[in-house]
């Protein structure tokens, strides 16, 4: 399997053009007023769901199933009409039809098809697709990171140090679980990377800024490109992070568990629901460093 992972990577590509094509036309079809309303589909007013998601999904499910009707498939849209799919050591493909749906809902642009390929259960292929922005990001594992197939990630060459959270530039996101023990939790988290240091608050960072764009895998994707420095969510899934997760990998980022754990700092299972991504720097150590310092101020949120 190993040796297909090329053709799986420029299979991903085409696919994730496909699915980018329908996106970008139902959203241009509601600005001008030419598209069907927007039809929501789950109960929870904060999880949304649109006859897009499903029908980009159906339309990559279809697709993989035949040309690899061996594969194993976990898509968003498949596991919310209530199919569990085992995680095995076949190759499986992982799929968000739209990352960023309230985005996609509200017209704001960093909306993303996501489609990543587990080998062995290791992340192998990731591909990204905003076709708002016209940006793809695609990685294969040992073959580096690329914007648009061209431009290698990061973007900043050779990468800025990375000298101390207080330099960085966060991202981060309200999430869907809107539960006053975790909303309460993650603002506190926000404050600390915001506020100056004190006695009362010696992890307080003092960070640049915080940013959210209201998309994991775009989130990540950022962190590959080096624009972003550091990412932290709690509460999103595997399938909003499995490609980025194998594209900020290849940009020489580390993603580890985004929890107050600071014992460990191997690389990420996917399916933990927290992430803690760093960007590429000259050397590991500082990359450790900026995420024992993010361990400081974050909660571990369950
Ligand atoms: C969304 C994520 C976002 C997160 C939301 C949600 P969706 O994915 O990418 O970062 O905060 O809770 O999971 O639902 O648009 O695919």
């Amino acid at each position: 399997e190993e040796a297909r992972v090329q053709e799986y990577l420029d299979f991903a590509i085409d696919l994730a053009k496909e699915a980018g094509a329908i996106i970008k036309t139902a959203v241009e079809s509601r600005m001008a007023g030419t598209g069907s309303n927007i039809e929501l589909k789950k109960e929870n007013p904060t999880d949304l769901v649109t006859e897009t998601d499903k029908a980009v999904e159906q339309h990559i499910k279809e697709r993989l199933s035949k040309t690899y009707p061996k594969h194993k498939f976990i898509g968003e849209e498949t596991f919310a009409s209530g199919t569990q799919s085992e995680f095995t050591h076949e190759p499986t493909w992982i799929v968000d039809p739209i990352d960023g749906t309230t985005n996609f809902i509200h017209g704001y642009p960093f909306v993303a098809v996501s489609i990543g390929l587990t080998i062995n259960r290791i992340p192998t292929v990731g591909v990204v697709f905003n076709p708002l922005l016209n940006e793809l990001y695609s990685a294969a594992k040992g073959k580096g990171a690329y914007l648009n197939s061209t431009q290698r990630l990061p973007l900043f060459n050779p990468p800025q140090p990375l000298d101390n959270l207080s330099g960085c530039l966060i991202a981060t996101e309200a999430g869907s679980d809107r539960s006053k023990p975790v909303i309460d939790a993650k603002i506190a988290a926000i404050h600390d990377m915001l506020q100056k240091k004190s006695d009362a608050k010696p992890f307080a960072a003092e960070a640049h800024s915080v940013r959210t764009t209201g998309s994991a895998a775009l989130n990540l994707c950022n962190v590959a490109k080096g624009i972003i420095d550091v990412y932290w969510e709690v509460g999103c899934w595997e399938w909003d992070v499995a490609a980025a997760i194998v594209i900020v990998t290849e940009s020489g980022g580390l993603v580890v568990e985004g929890d107050n754990d600071k014992t460990n700092y191997e690389p990420v299972n996917i399916f933990c629901r927290k992430y803690l991504a760093i960007r590429a720097a000259q050397d590991e150590e500082s990359q450790v460093k900026i995420a024992s310092q993010m361990k400081d101020l974050i909660p571990t949120i369950d």
